[in-house]
């Protein structure tokens, strides 16, 4: 951006004031508009088409040309490849046809709307009741753990989808925590929910069997034999 702003160019002179014109009537909210006309002044709006050797197109302004100055059929390309589609440049105030020029990346981490499990099991494996995540830009990955400490954006286990169940490794009363992430490495904070395990434990710790003249009379059913 500041590259971008030192580079003067006697812009207006020779673009046709028609262009910014109709660009600003298209756009009138994006802080383009508002930018000068002033023939001659760094970054003013024909820096939105122009590149530094003006009066030559730079990538967007290349676009345009070839839509036949139909900016709506354009809005969803990105013409200079720094990531940002040209509308989101348009309405972000960064230049669409400058890839040093783009918006901050996206700073804000996910929240984690809803997450429940039942309050007592009889297995290890509990179901996850619920568990939803938002962010602004989209929410990337799901994952639960047993610490209340956030866990790393680039750490194991995070999955795409939240989980429908959790494997705890013993009995007892549990706390699961969840956790969403966003692409850019945000991570939110946790919900957390409990649920006691209990295992009943009602197979056979020990087997008992007769014998007479050193031969067993019970089979391992019980069976006489
Ligand atoms: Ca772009
Ligand atoms: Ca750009
Ligand atoms: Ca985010």
């Amino acid at each position: 951006m500041a590259l971008m702003r030192m580079v003067a160019f006697s812009g207006m002179s020779h673009a046709k004031s028609s262009y910014a014109s109709a660009f600003k009537n298209t756009y009138p909210s994006s802080p383009l508009s508002a930018l000068s006309t002033v023939s001659g002044q760094a970054g003013n709006l024909c820096a939105v088409c122009h590149g530094t050797s003006a009066p030559a197109l730079n990538s967007y302004g290349t676009a345009d040309s070839n839509s036949g100055r139909n900016f709506g059929s354009i809005t969803t390309q990105d013409s200079d490849g720094d990531t940002f589609n040209n509308i989101t440049e348009i309405n972000a105030g960064t230049f669409p046809g400058n890839p040093a020029c783009k918006p901050a990346g996206d700073a804000t981490a996910p929240v984690v709307t809803a997450f429940s499990v039942p309050a007592t099991s009889g297995s290890l494996t509990v179901a996850i009741t619920s568990f939803t995540a938002t962010d602004a830009v989209g929410v990337t990955g799901y994952l639960l753990t047993e610490i209340s400490a956030k866990p790393s954006a680039t750490g194991g286990g995070w999955s795409a989808t939240a989980p429908a169940n959790y494997t705890f490794g013993d009995a007892g009363t549990k706390t699961p925590y969840a956790w969403a992430k966003d692409a850019a490495g945000n991570v939110s904070n946790s919900l957390s929910a409990s649920a006691t395990i209990t295992i009943s434990d009602a197979a056979a710790t020990s087997l008992v069997g007769v014998f007479k003249n050193g031969k067993r009379h019970l089979d391992l059913d019980g069976n006489d034999t």
